[in-house]
């Protein structure tokens, strides 16, 4: 069994656990123990199946929970999980994921109506009884069925990263057939939206029917959905993402890259542009009405120019303007990943992250950064161990020390301080002027009103030390909408305290997201791409999806803090490093 598939088990336990009302300690263990097990490098199965190993030298993993490992190695499941699904239905799992309820409404629910589905909850609020247990009320019940659309809406969508990882695999997978000219990802992934439906893959070449069914017969695949000469479907792993692959005549390519890159609605308007100059424009080529004679069709350059544009960026492909840009040869120069010269948020084991300053510091040099913010949470982070005013202060004067020795890059002391419900910093003004660099955030209290939210915000706008508004809308991709708050607003004024507004780049946020991007660059704002890092790895793997994400915000390197040199930085007084 994969980790990711163990610490599936563990988190999904931890949950039933707690709809059961069991000890928190012992739930706190399982949740602990997934999220180490997911994360850590090595196979744990490896691990066990070595007599010379224990899987007790895992930080983390105590007797309790190596023995529950051992079980998992043996028999694919364990006795804690299999009394509790005699207790409960595994669908109340699914409950847990809708908005407002909690496990203790789970549970509740569970008890009184014996709700165990989505369906259910949705019949129970509707006929009104949700109102009738205690601590619940109209008010919720119109939550609970806005939480259950939303829900469903993005039911059956996976995150643009868990697409790219899939696409990781199962490239270099077919790759090995030999014999295949081309193969690539194309779709919402290579459009690079922050959640993809499905993966689509294209191969051409002579063993291209090799490929696919190769493909068929991955040790991976839960389910094949269909299989034709050039087409073949597949469910992948235990989260069934829906996998195409689809093989095309070399001459092809191009145009099925085009085509099947979408956006549809990009293409509906191509299609219609084709048209209109007496062309007609499929997935294998651009060829002309009136004899049927290609014009294009190898590569995407052709398809485009032939159509009197520019090549358009994957990213911008929404119909949201390109091809006009295209035409009047005015698409954005977009950014690049090696524009990036820095990252200017990130955690260490100071508060909850899982590496020192010196590791975080190392993996980003050898990433070629010219600086690195550290910027450790404030003390409303209790639970994480934030650093209170002292601990900031000192943490300010052991920077200024490690950069006179040089770690071989510059670290700039930061912080990632709480906004807290007033809109205040968590720290005092005159501790936060100690710092290079000062992230706001907000991490509580998310659910106030629009009108509170904004001036929430517009709050911690005004403190003279803040530098970068972090995750502004708080989302977290198909589990937390952004909150309310008039964005336009806080954007706008952002931009006229020279206050740069976060794209956090960690997957599961994409926070702001490409629309808001484009809307905050109308009204001047400008941005900073940041990992969010909380581990070594995150700051390489989470980057290119905040570079994509702001190129879908149609961003050029001129827009983004962290394209500049540690010296134009200090040269523009963005920063006053302090020495
Ligand atoms: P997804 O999978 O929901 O994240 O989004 P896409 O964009 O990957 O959509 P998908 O997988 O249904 O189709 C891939 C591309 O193929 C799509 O972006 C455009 C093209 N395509 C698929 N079906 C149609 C269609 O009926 N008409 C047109 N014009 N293009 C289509
Ligand atoms: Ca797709
Ligand atoms: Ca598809
Ligand atoms: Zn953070």
């Amino acid at each position: 069994m994969e980790n990711r598939e163990i610490a599936r088990l563990l988190s999904e336990v931890a949950d039933l656990m707690e709809i059961g009302a069991e000890d928190g300690f012992r739930i706190r263990s399982y949740r602990n123990a997934a999220s180490t097990i997911e994360s850590y490098p090595e196979r744990i199965d490896d691990i066990l199946r070595n007599p010379e190993r224990k899987v007790t030298d895992i930080p983390g993993i105590g007797k309790g929970i190596a023995a529950v490992l051992e079980e998992i190695g043996q028999r694919g499941t364990f006795q804690k999980r299999d009394h509790l699904l005699e207790q409960y239905p595994a669908t109340l799992l699914e409950l847990l994921r809708i908005q407002g309820l909690g496990s203790k409404g789970v549970a509740l629910l569970y008890q009184h109506y014996k709700v165990a589905t989505i369906d259910d909850l949705e019949r129970i609020c509707k006929e009104q009884k949700l109102r009738e247990l205690p601590r619940m009320g109209a008010k919720l019940e119109e939550k609970v069925l806005k939480s259950i659309a939303q829900y469903r809406q993005r039911a059956g969508r996976f995150l643009l990263s868990f697409g790219k990882k899939t696409a990781d695999e199962l490239i270099p997978y077919l790759s090995e057939t030999g014999g295949l000219d081309q193969i690539a990802a194309a779709g919402s992934l290579r459009r690079g939206k922050d959640t993809i439906g499905d993966l689509d893959l294209l191969v051409t070449g002579p063993k291209a029917p090799e490929a696919l069914e190769c493909f068929v017969n991955h040790p991976k695949v839960h389910a094949v959905l269909g299989k034709g000469p050039n087409k073949a479907s597949i469910q992948y792993g235990l989260e069934g993402l829906q996998v195409d692959l689809r093989a095309l005549p070399h001459e092809s390519y191009g145009a099925a890259m085009q085509y099947f890159t979408g956006s549809k609605e990009h293409n509906i308007i191509l299609r219609l542009r084709a048209q209109k100059l007496g062309l007609t424009l499929n997935e294998y080529g651009l060829f002309r009405v009136d004899n049927e004679q290609r014009v294009a069709g190898e590569t995407e350059q052709d398809v485009y120019a032939q159509l009197g544009l520019a090549w358009i960026p994957p990213e911008l492909r929404e119909n949201c303007g390109e091809i006009e840009a295209a035409l009047e040869g005015r698409l954005p120069k977009l950014v690049e990943l090696s524009d990036i010269r820095g990252d200017l948020h990130m955690h260490t084991t100071e508060t909850d992250g899982r590496a020192s300053l010196e590791e975080m510091a190392e993996a980003a040099r050898a990433l070629g950064y010219e600086y690195v913010a550290i910027t450790d949470h404030s003390k409303a982070l209790a639970m994480a161990n934030g650093l209170d005013e002292t601990r900031a202060v000192a943490f300010a004067k052991r920077v200024r020390e490690l950069n006179k020795n040089g770690l071989g890059i510059h670290i700039l002391s930061g912080l990632e301080c709480d906004i807290r419900r007033d809109g205040e910093m968590d720290l005092a003004e005159d501790a936060l002027a100690e710092l290079d660099i000062v992230v706001a955030s907000i991490h509580s209290h998310m659910n106030l009103e629009s009108a509170e939210m904004t001036d929430r915000m517009l709050r911690a706008l005004e403190s003279p030390n803040v530098r970068i508004l972090g995750h502004p809308t708080g989302r977290i991709l198909m589990h937390r909408d952004a909150y309310p708050f008039d964005f336009e607003r806080v954007a706008a004024e952002a931009a006229r305290r020279n206050v740069y507004l976060e794209i956090n780049a960690s997957p599961e946020r994409l926070d702001l997201g490409s629309a808001h991007i484009r809307t905050a660059k109308s009204l001047g704002a400008k941005f900073a791409v940041s990992t969010d890092a909380h581990q070594t790895k995150h700051l390489g793997f989470n980057m290119p999806f905040g570079v994509i994400t702001a190129r879908r915000g149609w961003l050029e390197a001129g827009d983004i803090l962290n394209t500049l040199s540690l010296k134009q930085l200090h040269e523009a007084n963005i920063i006053r490093i302090k020495v």
